[in-house]
Formats: structure tokens, sequence, C-alpha cells
């Protein structure tokens, strides 16, 4: 078995006792921090997702699959390949409301750091208000909202609304993703952009700050 799928196989057992290890031996062998998290880590995530669905698995296993993730990210974060250090723009980042998966938005948070980004990571669970109000006093250029379930998805666009119906929207760009969200949906609510995977928000959030709030749309997906 390759590295990758002992990865793989340990993220999806939830063991904790091994996955630095295994991890260590695929940054030895020259794998780069970015397959690691792919192909290891989210490929597991994806397979407890299904089966959870399916009810072959429980919440205890996506609890124990969630810990083993974030332990993987905390140890490639230091191999992610960097970009320009050059400040590329300041954005608040955060879940939801209603929404506690936050591995997807730490992955963007930090991919975002790494590539010049001033990141402001408000976490989990929060509010409308609070984007707005953190991105009035931090003077943001770009709130990036994250969503892995359908019921907190919806809050995207009343984040988008109170802003119109505040007379703010122009002030900033909204960037979403997170598992149910797509272009077209992106589109529909009247977000600025969308990327499916953290590596390809970089290059989303560069193109965001090339235009105006509202005045385009960014989607990279691929
Ligand atoms: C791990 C996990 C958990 C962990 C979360 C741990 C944590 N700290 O995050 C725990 C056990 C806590 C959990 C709880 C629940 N979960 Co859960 N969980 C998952 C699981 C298996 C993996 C999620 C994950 O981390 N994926 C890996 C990351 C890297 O992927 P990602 O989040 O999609 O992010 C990537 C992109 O989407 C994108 N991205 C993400 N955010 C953003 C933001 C922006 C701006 C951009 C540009 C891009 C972007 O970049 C990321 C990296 O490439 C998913 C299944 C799945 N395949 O998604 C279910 C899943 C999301 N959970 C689900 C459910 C139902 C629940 C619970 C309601 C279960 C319950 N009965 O209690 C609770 C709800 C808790 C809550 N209030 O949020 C459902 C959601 C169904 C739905 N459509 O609403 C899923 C899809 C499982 C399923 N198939 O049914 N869960």
């Amino acid at each position: 078995m390759g590295i990758l799928k002992k990865i793989e196989e340990a993220i999806y057992d939830g063991d904790e006792d091994n996955i630095l290890d295994l991890v260590q031996e695929a940054l030895d062998g020259g794998i780069s921090a970015e397959r690691i998290i792919a192909e290891g880590g989210v490929v597991a995530l994806d397979r407890l997702g299904e089966d959870f669905n399916n009810l072959e698995v429980f919440l205890p296993e996506l609890m124990m699959g969630g810990d083993c993730m974030k332990m993987l990210i905390e140890k490639v974060k230091p191999f992610l390949e960097a970009g320009s250090s050059a400040f590329s723009g300041k954005v608040i980042i955060g879940c939801a409301k209603g929404d506690l998966h936050d591995i997807g938005k730490s992955l963007v948070a930090t991919e975002l750091a790494v590539h010049g980004f001033e990141v402001i990571d408000l976490g989990v669970d929060v509010s409308t208000n609070r984007f707005i109000e953190t991105a009035e006093k931090e003077n943001a250029d770009i709130i990036a909202v994250s969503a892995l379930l359908t019921t907190s998805q919806y809050y995207m666009e009343e984040l988008i609304n109170r802003l119109t119906d505040e007379g703010k929207r122009d002030k900033y760009r909204i960037a979403v993703g997170g598992g149910p969200i797509s272009t077209e949906y992106a589109r529909k609510i009247g977000a600025d952009g969308y990327s499916r995977t953290a590596n390809l928000a970089v290059t989303m959030a560069k193109g965001l700050m090339k235009m105006e709030p509202t005045k385009d749309f960014v989607s990279v997906v691929a």
C-alpha cells in the first residue's frame, strides 16, 4: 500500500497514534503538503461522509476522522508552498451561522495567508452581524464564508442581502465555498467569487482583488 493510501486509511480509521508518523514518512519521501492534504486527508473525509450517509459509520467516527485531519494539517502547514509575500488584500473568513465544520475553512485561511493575504479568522458559527461588524471595523477587502451544512448555506444569502439593504454591498467582495456550494449557487445569491478548493481560493481571491465588488464574478473550479 502506498503512503498516501496509508494516510487515507489512518484518517478514515481515526488513527491518532499513527497519523503523524505516516505524514512524516510522506514528507520524507518528497510528497508535497498539498498532495498529502488532498489525496490522503480529503479523500478519507469524503469516504467518511458517504459512509455516514449510508449509516455505515456514525458521528464518533466523523469526529475522530476530523480530529485526525486537523493533526495532519498542523503537521504539513510549514511545508505548504509559500507564494509571493507581497500584501494581497485583507480577508475576513468564517463558517456561516450554525456550521461547526471548520477544516475546509481553516485550509482556505491558511492558503490565503501563505500567499500574502492578511486573514482574520472568525472561526465557526459566525453570525451575519459579526461578519459585517468585523468587516467594517477592519476595513476588509473580502468577506469569505464557508458552509458545509445546507441549513447554514442560507446565511450566505442573508449576508449579501443585509449588506445590500444597509448600502454597504459595494464595499466588499464576497467569496463563498464549501461542500454544497457551486458556481451556480454563488452567482444566484449575488456573491463575487467561488472556488471549489482551498488551493484554488488563492487564484480566486487574487482575481477578486483585481475587480470592484459586484462588477464581475470569479469562479475557479479547476
Ligand atoms: C468531519 C465532518 C464532521 C466533523 C467536523 C469537524 C470539524 N472540526 O470540522 C463533525 C463530527 C463535528 C461533524 C458534525 C456534523 N456533521 Co459533518 N461532516 C464531516 C465530513 C465527513 C468532512 C468535512 C470536511 O472536513 N471535509 C474536508 C474539507 C477539506 O473539505 P470542505 O470542508 O468541503 O472544504 C473544501 C472546499 O469545500 C473549499 N472550501 C470550504 N470552505 C470554503 C470557503 C470559501 C470561501 C472557499 C472559496 C472555499 C471553501 O475548500 C476546502 C479545501 O479544499 C463531511 C462529509 C464531506 N465529505 O464533506 C460531513 C458532513 C458535512 N456533515 C454532515 C452532517 C449532517 C453533520 C451533523 C449535522 C451530524 C449530526 N447528526 O450531528 C453535524 C453538524 C455539526 C454542525 N453544527 O456543523 C453532512 C452535511 C449534510 C448537509 N448537506 O447539510 C455531511 C456532508 C456528511 C453527509 N454526507 O451526510 N461533521
